[in-house]
């Protein structure tokens, strides 16, 4: 997979934020700082990474949470939006049925142009389109050989001439001849030249000039990093470049370096070589990349893991020191409640108080765990405040709350009262006793009559 370590590295960021307990300012830096540490040892360049965590801190601190996202799945798609659009804005290569399309290759020696016409070939030929190659480096011995070969290889015609010391002129010739034959795709590979640019711009114009191309493609080893940048810059300057191609992004740690600097010339990516084989390449659309390299099929997918995560985290068995010391709040109550579903936490608590976990019988537990969907609804409809300080809940609140979870005020005092004598028991608990009298004092001898008890 291309950019392997890279994905595996922002992968691990965003499940880290999926199971943080609190997706706070703390988290978010934290995450910010992930992410610019996964691109950095991709050799991104600094001043963008710094540019594109600044925008995601930002963002995700700032902007409300749409409805139907929490505030995790926001963050998450914030990243994922942030960091697509770092990756280039989405160029489709069009090739159209029954239309010549001319395309014509040029790059440093060695960046991968030969190698590219035929993945090109075979991409196009596979999609059913008709597609011929034109041999026009008439400056490496051997070009063409290597071409004809590639050809045969991929079974598309090739036309070439390694006597010919004219590029334009076997150029010129080559594109005439797969019009006539209405061939769909018509590839030209030029020579590649030393850095020397003077030399290699001038005949890159002649070739532009001869064979009319529809579209230049610039092809740009991605081994490069950093460099891509100042690569595709003098190239568009010297001509118009319709596209580009970033290759060798097989197995390489700058890759990540070489796509955000191209992308950020605004020159288009439309593939990326990924292998010496014909069939090393794929089309390049940020939004599909980014989904890869994250390891996830798509964003769904990826927001549905976290909201999964998230429910598995959320499930937690409050701190046993809290509970002796009868801290506990109606939030406790609810994160247990949360679990009630999967059976186990509750009891898990109830087990924590000796004596106690064992002794309920199962018809009991499970009428006590109707009752007790019904309180979690009734603390959907309390305010952050009134689950810390239940103290606060007065006849209005207690009204507001009844209308606003669709139960009777005499739910809300009955889950009030539970409450209280939770906290109750646990008081005289933690003073080392058990309670002799009330409720919980007789579910704890196993005398109970109801759960949760009245
Ligand atoms: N690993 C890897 N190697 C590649 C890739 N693309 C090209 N290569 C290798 O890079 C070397 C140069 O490739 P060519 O296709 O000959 O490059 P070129 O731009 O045509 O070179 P000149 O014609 O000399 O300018 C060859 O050894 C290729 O096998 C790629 O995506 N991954
Ligand atoms: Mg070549």
């Amino acid at each position: 997979m291309v950019l392997d370590t890279l994905g595996k590295a922002l992968h691990g960021a965003i499940q880290k934020l999926a199971r943080t307990a609190h997706v706070d300012e703390k988290a978010i830096k934290e995450l910010t700082r992930e992410i610019q540490r996964a691109l950095l040892q991709a050799d991104v360049n600094v001043e963008l990474v710094l540019g594109l965590t600044k925008k995601i801190e930002k963002r995700a601190i700032e902007e409300k949470i749409p409805p139907g996202l929490d505030k995790r799945a926001h963050v998450v798609q914030i990243v994922y939006d942030e960091l697509s659009e770092f990756l280039g804005k989405p160029a489709e290569f069009k090739v159209e049925p029954g239309k010549s399309k001319i395309l014509l290759m040029i790059g440093l020696q060695g960046s991968g142009k030969t190698t590219s016409v035929s993945k090109l070939a075979t991409h196009f030929k596979k999609k059913g389109y008709k597609v011929g190659v034109v041999c026009a480096d008439t400056f490496r011995p051997g070009a063409c050989e290597q071409l004809m070969q590639l050809g045969q290889q991929v079974a598309v015609e090739v036309v070439g001439d390694p006597k010919e010391k004219n590029a334009a002129k076997i150029a010129k010739k080559g594109v005439e001849h797969f019009k006539d034959e209405k061939t769909e795709l018509i590839i030209v590979d030029s020579a590649g030249r030393h850095r020397k640019e003077e030399d290699l711009m001038e005949e890159m114009k002649d070739l532009v000039k001869v064979t009319k191309p529809d579209e230049v493609m610039l092809v740009i080893d991605g081994t490069i990093g950093q460099q891509a940048k100042d690569q595709a810059t003098a190239f568009r300057q010297a001509t118009e470049i319709g596209s580009i191609l970033v290759t060798k992004l097989d197995g390489t740690a700058k890759g990540g370096g070489a796509l955000s600097a191209v992308a950020a010339t605004g020159a288009p990516i439309k593939f990326m070589g990924s292998g010496e084989h014909p069939e090393d390449l794929e089309p390049y659309v940020p939004s599909r990349f980014l989904a890869r390299l994250l390891g996830m099929g798509d964003l769904e997918t990826l927001l549905k893991n976290v909201e999964e995560v998230v429910k598995e985290e959320k499930i937690k068995v409050p701190d046993k020191k809290d509970l002796m010391a009868g801290k506990l709040t109606l939030r406790n109550v609810y994160e247990q409640l949360e679990a009630v579903s999967k059976m186990g936490p509750l009891k898990k608590v109830l087990q924590m108080l000796p004596g106690v976990g064992a002794n309920i019988p199962e018809d009991q537990m499970k009428v006590g765990e109707e009752k007790l969907k019904k309180f979690k609804v009734i603390m959907g409809s309390m305010t952050k405040d009134e689950m810390d300080n239940p103290k606060i809940i007065n006849s209005s609140r207690i009204k507001r709350i009844a209308r606003g979870s669709g139960t009777s005020e005499s739910d809300v005092r009955d889950l009030l009262k539970q409450y209280e004598l939770i906290q109750k028991f646990l008081k005289t608990f933690a003073r080392g006793k058990m309670p002799k009298t009330g409720p919980w004092a007789k579910m704890a001898r196993g005398k109970m009559g109801d759960f949760p008890p009245r």
